[in-house]
């Protein structure tokens, strides 16, 4: 039996996380255009075991049973991304209204059941013909995208009041842009660091966009490590620091790059662009997984710096360790960073992948602990107004295909029947009034 969970402050947001690629399926219905993902999981030797996103969970038929779930469950938001593809199948021009159309009932499924919806604009599924014209590299994919979120604000903004642009950018570049685990398989390594600038300038103008159509809270997701130096040079520790964590949160936060990032980027970064991507947040959105042990790289490579096993914690099925205090040390450490800069947190993902089965208390172990690692924090005096776990159901990781369960509900991929884990029964206890 695990003790009660220390009492969240008033307003506190327990939700659950999704992404569109990960879980929609239906990539032809309804007018979608091909996305990045489409092109990479069909790619030979990209995915394990050949998965793609093609069927998933199929949540763009089924989302009434999943938004019953999250009701049952009883959190009050539900973070889900739009598909750019299914609102401009080519990127560009004029909205596919079928598209819009399905977020519409699920933006009303939802609050018909008392669960705000928060959606992300971008989880990585780039339109395929905006990859032909060079992705995230070309800078235009920065207007692109705000015209894009301009189409989904004007048909969703009289509803939706709260707006993530951007999942994660540092995972895109990297995985997608730098080393080629992800779509779009590119492997340009420190090449790949323009993706960072236009994604920043095109959340910056994604903002705008949102503010101007009268959204109430505007935010961007940033996937934050604590780095922990290995060895007796702390130089790698700082640089990979200034990489995943910085080159992220200090343009948003500051209108300013690492100084050798902003070096790096060069005349890429016109004038008045740290401007645009300056844009006041009214949040900002952490996922947290784990900590990073970061020495000197034992060989000459391309990269700087060497990330190195963690040791001494119990590891979740992918291998990835659990140390909870972890969060409380990035929390506390973003407000000593940024100090007033800062603006209120809600921890848009945090979960594990476990074994399939539904007996799961290796999960509840884990949400437990990060719970009462961000109550911590809060104690400790940082504003956190929300926590969002990842994931509600089993779904498409990314190039480990359906190999990594990371739902509170087991979905059978085979009939695609949910059912719901001891985790879920967990957390919808812990979320009863008490
Ligand atoms: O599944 C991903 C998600 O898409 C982004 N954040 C990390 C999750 C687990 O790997």
């Amino acid at each position: 039996m695990v003790d009660p969970l220390p009492r969240f402050p008033d307003g506190f947001l327990f939700g659950c996380s999704t992404a569109s690629y990960q879980i929609e399926g239906a990539v032809h219905a309804d007018g979608r255009g091909p996305s990045i993902w489409d092109t990479f999981s069909h790619t030979d030797g990209r995915t394990r075991d050949g998965d793609t996103g093609d069927v998933a969970c199929d949540h763009y038929h089924r989302y009434p049973e999943d938004v019953a779930l999250l009701a049952d469950l009883g959190v009050g938001a539900y973070r889900f991304s739009i598909a750019w593809p299914r609102v401009q199948p080519t990127g560009s021009g004029g909205p596919n209204r079928a598209g819009l159309d399905f977020y519409d009932r699920l933006v009303d499924a939802l609050l018909e059941r008392g669960i705000t919806p928060v959606p992300t604009l971008f989880h990585w599924d780039l339109p395929q013909t905006l990859e032909d014209k060079g992705g995230w590299l070309n800078r235009d994919t920065a207007s692109y995208f705000a015209d894009y979120t301009s189409h989904v604000v004007t048909r969703l903004g009289d509803r939706v009041r709260r707006w993530i642009t951007l999942n994660e950018p540092i995972v895109h570049m990297a995985q997608g842009y730098a080393y080629g685990t992800h779509a779009p398989g590119r492997t340009l390594m420190l090449d790949a660091l323009p993706v960072a600038h236009h994604q920043l300038l095109g959340h910056g103008l994604a903002a705008r966009a949102l503010r101007a159509a009268g959204a109430a809270e505007v935010m961007i997701t940033n996937n934050c490590t604590p780095v922990r130096p290995d060895g007796d040079d702390p130089t790698p520790a700082a640089i990979y620091d200034a990489f995943h964590n910085r080159l992220f949160n200090d343009p948003v936060l500051l209108g300013t790059y690492p100084s050798f990032l902003g070096d790096a980027l060069g005349d890429l970064v016109r004038d008045g662009d740290l401007d645009i991507i300056r844009t006041p947040l009214d949040a900002l959105g952490i996922n947290y997984y784990n900590p990073t042990k970061v020495g000197a790289p034992a060989d000459e490579g391309p990269l700087p710096f060497e990330t190195r096993p963690i040791e001494g914690y119990p590891t979740t099925a992918f291998g990835w360790p659990v140390v909870p205090a972890g969060l409380t040390e990035l929390l506390t450490g973003l407000k000593e960073t940024y100090g007033s800069a800062l603006p209120p947190i809600y921890i848009t993902e945090n979960g594990c992948s476990t074994e399939p089965g539904v007996d799961d208390q290796f999960r509840v172990d884990y949400l437990d602990a990060h719970l009462r690692a961000v109550h911590d924090a809060i104690t400790a005096g940082v504003d956190v107004r929300g926590y969002f776990v990842w994931s509600l159901l089993d779904n498409f990781e990314w190039a480990e295909g359906f190999s990594q369960r990371f739902g509170l509900v087991h979905v059978d991929f085979k009939t695609l029947a949910r059912t719901p884990r001891d985790s879920y029964r967990w957390l919808q206890s812990a979320l009863r009034p008490r």
